[in-house]
């Protein structure tokens, strides 16, 4: 569904005198304010193509209605979030679930849309009725180095793919482990897996990335081959300059102290890429902010710090993503909170007094130093947010125009009431 010009201008002129009130305060008492509006406009946040369709549990799928058939339909729903928050402009593919049939006609499709395409993502996590090995015991650490070298096909296959899109990274996701104590000679799994890796890293091109993302678990697994920050960071550095960790906000062990990870792979200049998503138990994908808010401001903290310090560009440094996948929400409203939720994020940690926070640290004062976050995180960042919207050509209230141009009832008549997104 398109959105229609006079659909956006009738809406931001409805809601235009309550938020220049809002914003008056902005304007008239934060001097740093349009530093904070500009960063907002340059930051985008990709959007994964499995996504936009119902999310399953490991039991069942309860669908919405309307979901994207195709990958034409999914950068249709990408485009469309992207015209209304104007902070969506990029689209992570997932390979197989998304072939493109049409690598320029594909892209072209994007342009149209103003999108480009984040990193793209091999599945070696499940078996492709035409694949003649299977992953059932792993992919790039098997035993077997026919299903190792299948794997690593698969892999420069999706790097192929990419170049064709204009991707510019691989982002390498392992279900690989063991279920049971025993099954797995731990060093021999470690060492195939690099050796699998490196060939895939010999494959990139010059100007690509590889991200190695890990997971602390998956149900019923008793060792996973990249569980940790620890053993990513170490292919990351075993494999080259152009090798990265990424961190995906639900693959720790409960309480874990993500923002001291973040820092630290900063500071060792290993931190490629994020999934944004929240979890309460395990790696539940729900939406960004919904469960843990303060800990997604404290990693945007850290983020923001260890960038400066290295004078990283934020917008580009890094790669931000969400990966999430639910069944209970239209998965296009539950984009837009997430992606306000990551801005709302980011601009309390740009709001954060640095050189008052380092005089508090360096003199001890515990109590200033919190302070100093609280305040920033306790600051109704909302109307900065919805400014820097604005001034980019969306709507203030993306989530009110979305529903009020009853957008899901229009999806359905276009596609369907029982369509399935390829993906989970
Ligand atoms: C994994 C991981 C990967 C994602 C798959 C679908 O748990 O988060 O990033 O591609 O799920
Ligand atoms: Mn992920
Ligand atoms: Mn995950």
């Amino acid at each position: 569904m398109n959105l229609e010009s006079f659909q956006l201008a009738d809406h931001n002129q409805r809601l235009l005198d309550a938020h220049r009130r809002k914003l008056a305060y902005w304007t008239d008492a934060v001097a740093d304010a349009e530093r904070v509006i500009q960063k907002l406009i340059d930051f985008q946040i990709a959007i994964p193509s499995w996504a936009l369709g119902t999310g399953g549990t490991r039991f069942g799928r309860f669908g919405g209605g309307g979901e994207p058939r195709t990958l034409d339909e999914k950068m249709a729903d990408v485009g469309l979030l992207h015209a209304l928050n104007r902070a969506s402009g990029a689209i992570s593919l997932h390979i197989p679930w998304d072939i493109p049939q049409d690598a320029e006609a594909t892209r072209q499709t994007a342009a149209h849309y103003g999108l480009r395409f984040d990193a793209v993502n091999s599945n070696t996590f499940q078996d492709q009725p035409d694949q003649a090995l299977s992953y059932k015991f792993g992919s790039l650490q098997h035993v077997d180095p026919a299903v190792r070298r299948q794997a690593i096909e698969h892999n420069i296959e999706v790097i192929r793919h990419g170049v064709a899109l204009g991707s510019k990274a691989l982002t390498v996701w392992l279900s690989d482990g063991s279920c049971f104590p025993g099954q797995l000679n731990f060093r021999k799994a470690f060492s195939r897996t690099l050796e699998s890796l490196q060939e895939i890293y010999a494959a990139l091109p010059a100007d690509w990335k590889l991200f190695v993302e890990y997971k602390a678990f998956e149900p019923n697994f008793y060792s996973m081959t990249v569980g940790d920050w620890g053993s990513s960071f170490l292919y990351a550095s075993k494999l080259g300059p152009q090798a990265y960790t990424l961190v995906d906000l639900g693959h720790h062990l409960p309480n874990a102290n993500i923002e001291q990870i973040v820092a630290t792979l900063l500071m060792e200049e290993k931190l490629g890429g994020f999934h944004f998503n929240d979890s309460k138990y395990g790696d539940d994908d729900l939406t960004a902010g919904s469960i843990k808010p303060y800990q997604l401001f404290l990693i945007f903290n850290e983020l923001v710090d260890g960038m400066d310090a290295r004078d990283m560009n934020h917008a580009t440094d890094l790669g931000w993503m969400i990966d999430a996948s639910h069944n209970v929400k239209d998965p296009l409203e539950d984009l837009l909170q997430s992606v306000e939720a990551i801005q709302i994020a980011y601009a309390q940690a740009l709001l954060v007094d640095r050189t008052a926070l380092e005089e508090a640290r360096e003199a001890n004062d515990v109590v200033r130093a919190q302070e100093i976050l609280q305040d920033a995180f306790r600051t109704d960042v909302r109307p900065i947010v919805a400014e820097a919207r604005l001034r980019a050509g969306g709507a203030l209230q993306p989530l009110n125009l979305y529903r009020s141009l009853d957008t899901r009832t229009h999806l359905i008549r276009e596609r369907g009431l029982k369509t399935v997104a390829t993906g989970l």
